[in-house]
């Protein structure tokens, strides 16, 4: 694919689209579903802005990928952001933050459970729309890749994928186990999005990066169901401070995954420098670099990624958590082209 009048050397126009990429969706091999949502969030809102501040930020990134010949030409493209999903997520953030200072207040759940109701009916509806929208992308025979938003949202893609793959891995970096059934009466929360993708058929395994923060629960999850590997964070330090390699912790994340594999990339993996305005930052956690050579470890292994999410970037005075957020994107936009060609 190429663009004659496109300069990939030149500043890169802001043109609403992600990196200022001149390619429609038509003419893409990559697309990319915006999904401003953060209606569960129970800490801090603002992720629900991820994907403008994304787009706004990341038309200054060079085009040149480390990893990917002329990186620029793979055709990323961008899907509108539907403007329902954005009507939807303002009805339903003031339901669920009267659910939530209700509960977090020592009230019943039987109290709220009119709203609480409704808002588990609109993140149905949202994940069916998502559903939908990477249905009709993977028959285009588009890769996908979705951002967030909270990481409740890329529930509809990974079913439009299990229904696709008869075996994949879900890699998921991240400070959380979202593990929780169900969160503060949430059916669909940001913190339940792994226990809802282990009900998906084509889900065979979940391998879990840089986890420090979780429940009793979660926890007892991780330990009986045999598909959940969690390299926690301080098991990964405490690996590191005694001797072990990234390169060798690398390899072992990467041998409990099967071919296919989707990247579920929660931005609070990384370190809370990286992404000082997300919406539940922990202390600890991955550098940009180190998350970088895990993905490219994971494809040197000769694994195909088969789809991804980037969620939690939450924009602030400045564009830092855009800017690192549209980094990673970039990597894994170029990543899954590279592995499925
Ligand atoms: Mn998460």
């Amino acid at each position: 694919m190429e663009k004659n009048d496109f300069n990939p050397n030149a500043a890169a126009v802001a043109n609403g689209n992600y990196f200022g990429m001149p390619y429609t969706v038509d003419e893409a091999s990559v697309v990319l579903i915006s999904v401003p949502w953060d209606v569960t969030t129970s800490y801090s809102p603002g992720t629900s802005g991820g994907p403008e501040a994304i787009i706004a930020a990341s038309p200054q990134l060079d085009f040149f990928d480390f990893d990917v010949d002329d990186a620029w030409k793979i055709g990323i493209g961008t899907l509108p952001i539907d403007p329902e999903v954005k009507f939807l997520n303002e009805a339903m953030r003031p339901l669920a933050e009267k659910v939530i200072s209700h509960l977090e207040n020592g009230g019943e759940q039987s109290a709220v459970s009119a709203d609480l109701a409704t808002v588990n009916a609109a993140s149905l509806l949202l994940n069916q729309k998502i559903f939908q929208s990477a249905k009709q992308l993977l028959q285009n025979g588009k890769l996908v890749g979705l951002i967030g938003g909270e990481h409740s949202v890329p529930l509809g893609l990974m079913r439009a994928l299990s229904e696709r793959n008869p075996e994949f891995g879900i890699l998921h970096i991240d400070a959380h186990a979202d593990l929780r059934q169900a969160y503060e009466g949430f059916t669909y929360s940001h913190a339940s999005i792994m226990y809802n993708a282990l009900k998906l058929e084509g889900v065979s395994k979940l391998v879990q990066v840089a986890v420090r923060d979780e429940c009793e629960d979660e926890v007892k999850l991780v330990n009986t169901d045999d598909r959940v590997i969690q390299f926690d964070d301080y098991l990964l330090a405490a690996a590191e401070f005694e001797g072990k390699t990234w390169g060798e912790l690398c390899a072992e994340i990467v041998n409990h995954l099967p071919q296919r594999v989707y990247v579920s990339f929660d931005i609070d993996g990384l370190s809370p420098e990286l992404c000082p305005n997300t919406g539940t930052p922990v202390p600890g956690g991955l550098s940009f670099q180190k998350a970088v050579y895990l993905l490219r470890q994971l494809i040197e292994s000769g694994r195909q990624i088969i789809g991804f999410d980037v969620t939690e970037v939450a924009p602030g005075e400045d564009e830092w958590d855009a800017n690192v957020g549209a980094r990673i994107i970039y990597k894994l936009c170029n990543l899954m082209y590279l592995s499925n060609s």
